[in-house]
């Protein structure tokens, strides 16, 4: 292979010095990247950066590296790559992945050879590595070591310093689109993002708060202490009075605050509101995440109860307002939802039946619901967590653009036109991003004269229950069909249908979790005490017959 160059220096030489590898268990790159303490993680980094080299070598393409642990607590941190057009690494690289941090030190120089002869990659292009960090205080020196990973290997690494994952996204979107999908800096985004909600708010700025509109443009943030928290003050600026957002949970790095009793997870997990943030009666606050990439709504009422309004809500408010204004525009486009198993019972049924908008339902992880999304013109995607976004195909987006300038059309369906490409400006699409997804439902609320109580009442949420079953081995458990249906252990999904048959708009399912070493399980019914008894019942089958070890699963607090 004459186009195969050898590097000039053996990379195992500083693998060894400089980054030996540390731990002897094997680590696996899941749904979310690799994901540990951060003590466990130096050479693991190290050899993302190598890998990720090679990878931008094989597709001739900028590639990036985001080091975060997202929601984790303070102490972990990961790291995962991010492909050419701004999506996850593609799943047949998550092999590649896993074996790069397993090998011994002195296979390393091996691994690289076997996967260069591989995919033929060339080994003379010059390319860019852009990468990102979250605020933990260990984010810095894991940088620093995929930086070495990438020089081993003569790539060029660009350090965007503390940016939240879908900013990193948009970098490697913008930098291999040659700028057409924004410019690949922060002001280039907070630009492209704020430019495009400005304009579709400037008509009503005014009255906002005033008419008959239910909408008031003031919001209260949870920053999860991160780099949420951060970045929002650049949105802070730049919106001005168009909306007021006020920033809570803004602690300083290293304080060990970083997700603690706050942020999207703790809330979505606790339906609870988080410490932190001032509770006010039927005030409209949104949490993030610890690297900014989900997002959820909530608020409580006059009677402290509390209400959520998750990444299903979210969803259906988005899905619903795009097919409103695609039918204004006349322009036939095929728009689907994209669902995981964990989305509520309601939620679909008021998509389907109510807006007859089609929605396909996908495994967790958002490289799934991301890739599902991608066969609709338009593809809505979003996990109950609060994690996701909306993708656009060029042929939609050409329409669109034909639209604006076509004489035979009415003003209403040019200006339909106009909003939704402006739209189409004000979402990430690369991945789900709590800040956008903000702006893009602040945008939706005021367009529709609502306040978060207009939103909520769509549909009713159906009473559901989440749990955690510990066993000996996750890997028993194996299914199918979008995880709904269980296969291994045999017998299992029968007893689940059986207790579901008992319970009044029952549903239940299990799967092994991606992140944590054990198994969940998810239930829903018609009454909070039905789906409180559903799932302790199927959580104490898994734990029968799947081999649970500790105490037997009880009825949640
Ligand atoms: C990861 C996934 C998230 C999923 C979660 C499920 C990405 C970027 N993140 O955080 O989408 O909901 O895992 O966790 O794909 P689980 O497997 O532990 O339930
Ligand atoms: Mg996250």
């Amino acid at each position: 292979m004459s186009s195969v160059r050898k590097p000039k220096r053996p990379v195992y030489a500083f693998a060894r010095e400089m980054h030996p590898k540390t731990e002897k268990a094997d680590i696996q790159y899941g749904t979310a990247g690799f994901r540990t303490k951060a003590n466990k993680l130096g050479y693991v980094m190290y050899r993302m950066g190598l890998l990720a080299v090679l990878r931008a070598r094989y597709k001739n393409a900028t590639i990036g590296v985001m080091i975060t642990a997202s929601h984790n607590p303070e102490a972990d941190n990961g790291v995962k790559l991010v492909d050419p057009h701004g999506e996850m690494l593609e799943q047949s690289w998550e092999a590649w992945a896993t074996k790069f941090a397993n090998v011994g030190d002195d296979q390393l120089e091996s691994i690289i050879a076997e996967i260069i002869k591989e995919y033929n990659i060339p080994m003379t292009e010059r390319v860019h590595i852009c990468i990102g960090k979250d605020t933990r205080p260990s984010s810095p020196s894991l940088s620093k070591s995929v930086m070495d990973g990438v020089l081993a290997l003569a790539g060029k690494p660009i350090d965007f310093g503390i940016v939240s994952t879908p900013q990193l996204h948009y970098f490697v979107a913008c930098k291999n689109t040659k700028h057409a999908y924004g410019i690949p800096t922060e002001e280039g985004y907070y630009h492209k993002l704020v430019g495009a909600f400005l304009k579709l708010n400037a008509d009503q700025r005014l009255n906002s708060s005033a008419g008959n509109s239910n909408y008031r443009n003031r919001l209260l943030y949870d920053g999860a202490n991160g780099v949420g928290a951060k970045k929002i003050k650049q949105f802070q600026e730049r919106l001005g009075e168009t909306l007021k957002i006020e920033l809570y949970n803004d602690e300083g790095i290293g304080t060990g605050k970083l997700n603690y009793l706050c942020g999207a997870d703790f809330v979505k997990s606790n339906q609870k509101f988080p410490n932190g943030v001032p509770l006010q009666h039927n005030v409209r606050c949104c949490s993030v995440d610890g690297d900014a990439d989900r997002i959820v709504y909530y608020f409580i009422d006059e009677d402290d109860k509390f209400h959520l309004l998750d990444g299903d809500r979210i969803a259906t408010l988005i899905a619903a307002y795009l097919k409103e204004l695609l039918e204004e525009t006349g322009i036939d486009l095929n728009l689907g939802l994209i669902q995981t198993a964990y989305a509520n019972g309601a939620s679909t049924e008021y998509i389907t039946q109510k807006l007859k908008v089609p929605v396909a339902c996908v495994s967790t992880g958002v490289k799934h619901l991301h890739h599902k999304a991608l066969e609709y013109e338009i593809g809505v995607y979003f996990e109950a967590n609060g994690h996701g976004t909306v993708v656009f195909q060029k042929t939609a987006k050409d329409k669109l653009k034909r639209a604006t300038g076509d004489s035979s059309l009415t003003d209403a369906q040019r200006n339909a036109a106009e909003r939704l490409l402006n739209l189409i400006d004000v979402i990430n699409e690369t991945v789900g991003d709590a800040i956008s997804d903000m702006l893009l439902v602040e945008t939706i609320l005021r367009a529709k004269g609502w306040d978060v109580q207009d939103w909520e009442a769509a549909y009713t949420d159906l009473p559901n229950r989440l749990m955690k079953v510990t066993i000996a081995n996750r890997n028993v458990i194996t299914t199918t069909n979008a995880e709904t249906i269980c296969v291994t252990p045999p017998g299992l999904q029968d007893e689940i249908n059986a207790l579901i048959s008992k319970f009044k708009k029952g549903r239940s399912f299990v799967r092994p979790s991606g992140t944590e070493d054990i198994v969940r399980v998810y239930a829903e019914a018609a009454t909070r005490e039905e789906a409180d008894t559903l799932a302790v019942e199927v959580s104490r089958k898994v734990y029968e017959m799947a081999g649970g070890i500790g105490n037997p699963p009880e009825v949640p607090a």
